[in-house]
Parts: structure tokens; sequence; C-alpha cells
């Protein structure tokens, strides 16, 4: 990465060349670290691991090979919608907008909007937020690919972003959050994060949003619990990545896998399951785990919806309904919403 040459607010301007910017925040904020959060989750009566410490680079590379097995229906299922979507995407798009990604995404995803956009606009801005630097390297790839488009990256939680980018300029934004990614939040954070996203937003710009829906319990379990054991390395990834970071001696072999569907709940949860009592001294959480067996450690809420429910979220925040789009199982959705 280049030199800082410009400050804005508390970020810092990073410019590689005339098409590639990036922003981050200095490091004065005052937030969490990794240490801390997990000596509080794992510290209490139910232990828990927030899921956003899956992604270190290991689980980043599991998440990514999830998304192609057989069982794990939501990434194709998703592209294949957006595949038909992006030709009716301009019914609803007056005038030019900026892409701007809550999360660096998957590619293939980001090009099939990048592709509409791009064509039937003179000049587009794609503007990731990411907490990630993985930015940088696809970055590269898409201004090889795409001309006429410019990047500005900004590495810093969403939250940050859209705060970020609500004075940022007066462009119409196309807002996305894909991959049911929103279903990883509690009910109450998703709710909160929303809001934030729809305070973002000036009337006229647009949020894209895409949600896993409910269905039969075993195609929803059997995604969580795929024949090649990927998603159980993932969930045991989180474990070896505390065992560096933290200091810790988490035997992964005393753990195992566990996914179930809470049809109540209308949600995967995800858990660590202790196989032996044990226990496990984390030192940088200053922290003496002490487990029961078959105690569960949970990791994990994956909330899957019905299209009410969807419809009915959006409306409580605000937002306007433009469309709604399914695969023909009406496996997956992504809705197009308003802020007017
Ligand atoms: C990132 N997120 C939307 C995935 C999901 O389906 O909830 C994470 C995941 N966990 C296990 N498999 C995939």
């Amino acid at each position: 990465m280049s030199n800082p040459v410009q400050k804005n607010k508390e970020y810092k301007k990073f410019i590689v060349d005339s098409r590639l910017q990036y922003f981050k925040p200095h490091a004065t904020r005052i937030e969490k670290t990794f240490a801390e959060e997990i000596s509080s989750s794992l510290g209490r009566n139910l232990k828990s691991i927030p899921p956003k410490f899956f992604y270190d680079k290991k689980g980043s590379d599991l998440f990514e090979k999830i998304c192609s097995v057989l069982e794990y229906y939501p990434t194709r299922t998703e592209i294949s919608i957006l595949q038909k979507l992006k030709t009716e995407l301009s019914l609803f798009l007056d005038g030019d907008f900026r892409l701007v990604e809550l999360g660096s995404g998957s590619s293939t995803k980001t090009r099939l909007l990048l592709d509409f956009l791009t064509a039937s606009q003179k000049t587009t801005e794609y503007f990731p937020i990411d907490i990630s630097e993985i930015l940088a390297e696809s970055s590269e790839e898409l201004l090889n690919d795409y001309k006429n488009l410019s990047i500005t990256g900004i590495i810093d939680t969403y939250e940050g972003g859209l705060e970020f980018l609500k004075t940022y300029d007066d462009k119409k934004n196309l807002i996305i959050f894909l991959g049911s990614s929103f279903g990883n939040f509690s009910p109450v954070d998703g709710y909160k994060f929303l809001e934030k996203i729809f305070s973002t937003m000036k009337p006229g710009d647009l949020f894209l949003i895409g949600l896993d829906l409910v269905k039969d319990t075993s195609i929803l379990e059997s995604a969580y619990n795929d024949s090649k054991g990927i998603t159980a390395k993932f969930n045991l990834n989180v474990l070896s990545r505390i065992n560096d970071e933290l200091d810790a001696d988490f035997n992964l072999e005393n753990f195992s896998h566990y996914a179930v569907y809470n049809e109540k709940d209308q949600r995967i949860e995800m858990y660590l399951k202790s196989l032996t009592e044990q226990s496990v001294i984390i030192s940088k959480s200053d922290l003496e785990l002490k487990l029961q067996k078959d105690e569960l450690i949970h990791t994990e809420y994956s909330h899957k919806y019905r299209l009410s429910q969807i419809h009915d979220l959006l409306d409580d925040v605000g937002f306007e309904l433009k469309h709604t789009w399914l695969d023909d199982k009406k496996y997956f959705s992504l809705t197009l919403v308003s802020k007017n």
C-alpha cells in the first residue's frame, strides 16, 4: 500500500493511483481487543465465541470452500438470482449509482453487479467496506477487468464504514449486503444494523439485501453439516485461532462440531461440543475455562426468514419495498428497497 497523503476526519486516505484509494481509521479508536471479547464471551455461564472471529485467513479460506460444497445451497442460489436480476435492476436505477458493498464479498457476486453497472454507466465507483485488508488483492483484478471502474475501499467495521459514507458526498448509492450475512446477527442487533443502513442512506439511495429462506429442516441441517466436513473444520478453526493468537491450549480433538435447526426461532444454531470434562487456559484473556462433558460453546446463529417477515422488517425500519427476486425453488431471496 502507498504512503498516506491526505486526512479525512479520523480516517487516513491512501491514494494508490488515479483509480484506487483506501480510507483507514486512525488507530486511536477505542475498540475491545480479541482477548477482551473472548474473556467476556467465554467467561459467562452460557459460553460463546462471536462468529466474527471465524474469519482469520484460514477461516476465510474454509468459508470460501463451504460456499462450493454440494449441500451449502445459499451461495450458488444467490448467484443464480443475481444473474437474472442484473438486467431487471435497470428498471429501478434512475441515473448513475455507486456500488457500496458491506464486506468485500465474493468477487463472483460483485462482478455480476459490476458487469451491469459498468456497461450502463460511463464510470462506476465501487466502495467495498471491509475490516480485512484482503481488499487490496481483489481490487487489482477488478481494475484490470473493468476499465471504467474506480475503487474506494473503506477498511473498517460495517458501522464505521457506513458512518463514513453518510457524509462522503452526494452521489447515489446502491448498498448491497449479500450472502444472508444479516442472518448471523441477533434479531436485536440486526434491527439496529438496518436502522444504521437506513440512517446512512440519502433519499433515492437503494439497498439490496440477500436473505436465506425458511425451508425443510433436513435441507438446512445438511447445509451446515456437509459430508466433506468443511463446516466442521470452519467451526473448529476458531479454537486454533484462539490457541495461536491468545496463547491458549484448546485440544481440538476434545471438541466436535454441532449444528442444529431451531424451528421456533427459525435459525441454524452452531456450537462446539466439549467431548470430555476439561479445562483450557487462555493466557492472554486471563481465563481458565472449565467445561463439562457435552457442554456447548455457542459459535453462530444463522437466521432464516419468511418473505412476509422480510417485508415487515424492512417496512418497520422505514424502507420502501421495490422488488423481491427468488430462485425457482424459493430457497433464497434478494430484496431491493429504497429510502424516499
Ligand atoms: C456468512 N454466513 C452467512 C454463513 C451462514 O450461512 O450463516 C456462515 C456459515 N456458517 C456455517 N456455514 C456458513
